[in-house]
């Protein structure tokens, strides 16, 4: 008797997961439908549709959430895809925006080549395009409206004058973990520290490879860089991620990070700003990821031919080893 009672609740259990599942899915398949027809629901709303690069970092999980809460705020339908850290599906997703007939596309290009011809579609279709955080290389500038991110070589000029302030004229010799490459934030940032550096020839960058921008990555080249050159002063990574992969790869070694060798890092995440209270992290650049606001604000002016800004940058600070960090927040707290 108790035995079928149990099976009763079980079975109502079991149908009720059941319908759910099937109301979850039939959802989907119908956005899916009205997007590919591209049909929208209420055609005064502006449909943006988002490609995000990844999700390698705190930065670029930050990044997300800031374009999904404001697109909420602001009443635009956000069409989101995540391509997972590859161009090829960041290139899809572009395509079917411009197959739904979307008001406005926005993306983080993962590298800086080769968006000519999705580009040259989208402005086919008259569908404006916003770039963020990073940039593309092309001859054709028209290919893109507007671009809302941060002065990365800025970042990468203030990484090498807090090197400058630390070391003047001492020799110096350089690890650089560097972010993914052929991307801007790679690009501009060595070019940023290579030009505040280039009237110091006490400073030489003995290593230099491609952590990914990701944590493990990063312990793994910085453990490479020091076993080639354990009498390096600096490991400088661009960004936090890394640099907390190499606190790991210097503590591995019996090294103290922050004083046994310097770690200066980029964007200025909760865990980064952490360390860099506890003295492992000598230097962050900070690099806001908050741009929805800004994203959902120029989107809506191209979607209703209001003037905008072209560029849109948020604003940078530092935070060292000579300031009081003891009060200063991360973006991540904000
Ligand atoms: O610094 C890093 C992320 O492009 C500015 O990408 C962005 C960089 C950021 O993965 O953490």
């Amino acid at each position: 008797m108790k035995n079928k009672k149990y099976f009763v609740l079980f079975s109502i259990a079991l149908l009720l997961v059941v319908i759910s599942l099937s109301m979850i899915l039939s959802n989907q398949i119908c956005l899916e439908e009205k997007t590919q027809s591209g049909e929208f629901e209420d055609s005064n709303v502006i449909v943006l549709g988002f490609s995000q690069m990844g999700d390698e970092s705190s930065w670029r999980t930050t990044h997300t959430k800031s374009v999904i809460q404001a697109a909420q705020q602001s009443g635009i339908q956000l069409i989101f895809k995540n391509a997972q850290q590859k161009q090829e599906n960041q290139i899809n997703a572009i395509r079917s925006f411009i197959a739904s007939k979307v008001d406005v596309i926005a993306f983080t290009p993962i590298v800086e080549d080769g968006w000519d011809d999705v580009l040259l579609e989208a402005k086919q279709a008259n569908i404006p395009v916003i770039l963020s955080d990073r940039r593309i290389e092309t001859k054709i500038p028209s290919l893109y409206a507007a671009f809302v991110g941060t002065d990365i070589e800025l970042e990468g000029r203030l990484a090498g004058e807090f090197l400058i302030r630390k070391y003047g004229k001492k020799p110096t010799k350089i690890i650089e973990i560097a972010g993914t490459e052929s991307s801007t934030s790679a690009k501009q940032r060595a070019k940023g520290i290579r030009q505040a550096i280039a009237g110091y020839p006490n400073f030489e960058i003995v290593f230099s490879k491609s952590g990914d921008f990701l944590r493990s990555k990063g312990a793994e080249v910085t453990r490479e860089g020091i076993q080639l050159y354990p009498d390096a002063d600096v490991i400088l990574c661009h960004n936090d991620s890394m640099a907390l992969g190499a606190v790991e790869a210097i503590e591995e070694k019996g090294l103290n990070p922050g004083k046994d060798i310097c770690v200066v890092s980029f964007d200025g995440e909760k865990d980064a700003i952490q360390a860099l209270k506890e003295g492992k992290l000598n230097c962050v650049v900070e690099c806001s990821p908050l741009l929805g606001e800004a994203i959902m604000e120029c989107a809506s002016a191209l979607a209703t031919s209001e003037p905008y800004r072209p560029i849109v940058y948020q604003p940078t600070r530092v935070f060292s080893e000579y300031d009081n960090i003891s009060e200063i927040q991360s973006w991540e707290d904000e």
